[in-house]
């Protein structure tokens, strides 16, 4: 049905597809322009095969249903490689390959997998199309599951081709689902040729190649040739009372609160203040000749987990998706509307096998996903399209701790703060294959997705404070910290009192306590009113235990060790003034 709708004087473009349809062997070869249009006829295409299936169109119109592979439904980070020449660069947080074995694997791999098949070509945007700070990318897939989803998710078609063309550069991105045998499956970065090639997966993370491989793994090679950041951090914009106008940047693991931070909604009492989306997974960090930070989110939407989102937790995300949205692998309701655990109505009937639900079953996978135009949150900041991006106030790092960590805390300063990053602990959730609840190192919420060298990474990130004096200031929190009940801290956005207090700071409106691991609020600083939480609940939250942080400091230093001797002195040097201050705290 389709026919090849444009090509490109680009020789360099063109060279390049011919070479991967020679060696994948598509029976047709279609470019995408990014038009709705185009959107819709893929729609249409794919109801036909059966990898869509259409939603209730009353009462969530344009929406459908995407059942992956049941062995493919999330990111394989044992099966992620990044390929640089040296193994040294890639660091002992990445899986390596020779580049040369990598590239023969793949070969073999890649050889006639599209026979039978149509080679989709997506050229890409990664950030706004008139944007100094953006970058581009080609992928070239043979899912059209993979186009639907890139054009949700980035700026896609025309306008960007438009751009490739001039620059005569893009970051090569080469898909196929292959036959989806996890035996065969490989998510492959080769950092020093800006290409990417994945093979046996249709899930995001592995697919959509603009986000965790273009966006992250090797826009954070580029970042440290070039002098900027690559992070997995969302932005929002707050808005006080008093219309001054803040950006945070806030990194996490996968799947701990990262969209419901974007998307917040200000509680009871934080009436005249508004929170908008700038970006929910991706940010690119720019420093200006002030020392200033810049940030853009290189997405123009959201690949979010679904369960748990409902109008009382996160009202945006919930209204964001009643329309025009690609869900994958969640359940159905008797009347064909999508079904998910923490959905606050509806029936639950099929699984997202596509099974009868039965009792203890799942109904969505836990991991299952939506996908949906930026555009859609009814918080959507406009300056996500702004060419400039927005400036930094904060960026503050999180994990998922159930003991150890405060609410909230803030590093002494920018390289203290770079420790705290460096230190993240989270305990393991759905959004990765593997293991659930144990602690893991996850620095700056990056270990999946830093294309290179942790011990590089971490003196890329110290060198910015001998190159400015004017950085955000760096904060660290935990809304989940448990005790006997469960979780002592409301979350959601409740979460707003804490980015209260942090811009607070960041204003020098509000003193607070020096403690071993940073500055913690002074007592009631923390705006409770309004909020069940008694005051001895409070000090519960913020409870520093010298002995259990001992430890942590330990586990971290042993972590660190892990990277020899390109690690940063300087990084070793600000754990031990926490650990001597902390050595000094307890014997008090
Ligand atoms: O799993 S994805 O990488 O696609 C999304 C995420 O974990 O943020
Ligand atoms: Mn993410």
């Amino acid at each position: 049905m389709f026919k090849q709708s444009m090509t490109t004087n680009n020789e360099l473009l063109n060279n390049w597809v011919k070479e991967v349809a020679s060696l994948t062997k598509p029976d047709s070869i279609y470019w995408c322009n990014g038009s709705n249009d185009e959107y819709q006829s893929f729609v249409e295409k794919m109801l036909e095969t059966g990898d869509l299936s259409k939603l209730n169109s009353e009462t969530f119109p344009n929406c459908y249903l995407h059942r992956s592979d049941q062995s493919d439904v999330a990111r394989v980070e044992h099966l992620t490689f990044i390929c640089s020449k040296e193994k040294d660069d890639a660091g002992p947080n990445n899986n390596w390959m020779d580049p040369q074995e990598a590239h023969e694997k793949l070969d073999n791999l890649f050889e006639g997998c599209m026979e039978g098949r149509t080679l989709y070509v997506i050229p890409y945007c990664m950030g706004p199309i008139d944007s100094k700070l953006s970058r581009c990318g080609v992928e070239i897939t043979d899912s059209p599951y993979v186009v639907a989803n890139m054009y949700l998710m980035t700026r896609m078609g025309t306008p960007a081709l438009k751009r490739i063309e001039d620059e005569n550069k893009f970051v090569k991105g080469i898909h196929s689902i292959g036959d989806l045998d996890p035996e065969k499956r490989f998510i492959m970065h080769f950092p020093e040729e800006e290409t990417i090639r994945s093979i046996g997966s249709g899930y995001g993370g592995n697919a959509l190649l603009g986000k965790k491989c273009h966006a992250l793994r090797i826009a954070s090679w580029q970042a440290l040739k070039e002098n900027w950041l690559a992070e997995h951090m969302l932005i929002v914009e707050i808005e006080n009372p008093s219309n001054e106008k803040f950006y945070v940047a806030a990194a996490f693991p996968s799947a701990c609160g990262k969209t419901n931070l974007a998307m917040l909604i200000p509680p009871e009492g934080y009436e005249g203040w508004t929170v908008k989306t700038i970006g929910d997974d991706i940010a690119w960090l720019n420093m200006d000749e002030n020392g200033q930070m810049w940030a853009i989110n290189p997405e123009a939407g959201y690949f979010g987990v679904v369960p748990g989102t409902n109008e009382e937790d996160n009202e945006n995300a919930y209204k964001a998706i009643q329309r025009d949205a690609i869900f994958t692998n969640v359940g159905l309701t008797d009347n064909n509307e999508p079904w998910w655990e923490g959905r606050l109505d509806g029936t639950p009937s099929i699984d997202w096998k596509g099974n009868q639900l039965e009792e203890g079953n799942h109904c969505a996978h836990p991991n299952s996903r939506f996908t949906v135009s930026a555009k859609n949150n009814p918080q959507y900041s406009e300056l996500a399209d702004s060419p400039s991006g927005v400036p930094i106030t904060a960026i503050v790092f999180g994990g998922r701790r159930s003991e150890l960590a405060p609410l909230v805390y803030e590093a002494k300063d920018w390289n203290h703060g770079v420790l705290v990053g460096a230190s993240v602990g989270s305990e393991t959730t759905a959004a990765a294959a593997g293991d659930i609840g144990i602690v893991r190192r996850d620095p700056m919420a990056m270990k999946p997705f830093c294309g290179y060298n942790f011990a590089d990474y971490f003196s890329h990130w110290l060198s910015f404070s001998e190159q400015s004096d004017n950085l955000p200031k760096i904060f660290h929190v935990n809304w989940f910290r448990k005790n006997e009940e469960g979780f002592i801290w409301p979350g959601f956005g409740e979460n707003l009192r804490v980015l209260d207090w942090i811009i607070k700071r960041c204003q020098k409106n509000v003193d607070a306590k020096e403690m071993p691991i940073g500055f913690l609020p002074n007592n009631n600083d923390i705006n409770t009113s309004g909020l069940n939480i008694s005051e001895e609940t409070m000090d519960e939250l913020f409870a520093i235990n010298p002995d259990q942080w001992l430890k942590e400091m330990d586990s971290i230093e042993d972590f660190f060790k892990e990277y020899g001797d390109r690690m940063p002195s300087q990084l070793f040097d600000e754990h031990k003034k926490v650990v001597d201050s902390l050595k000094e705290y307890s014997s008090d």
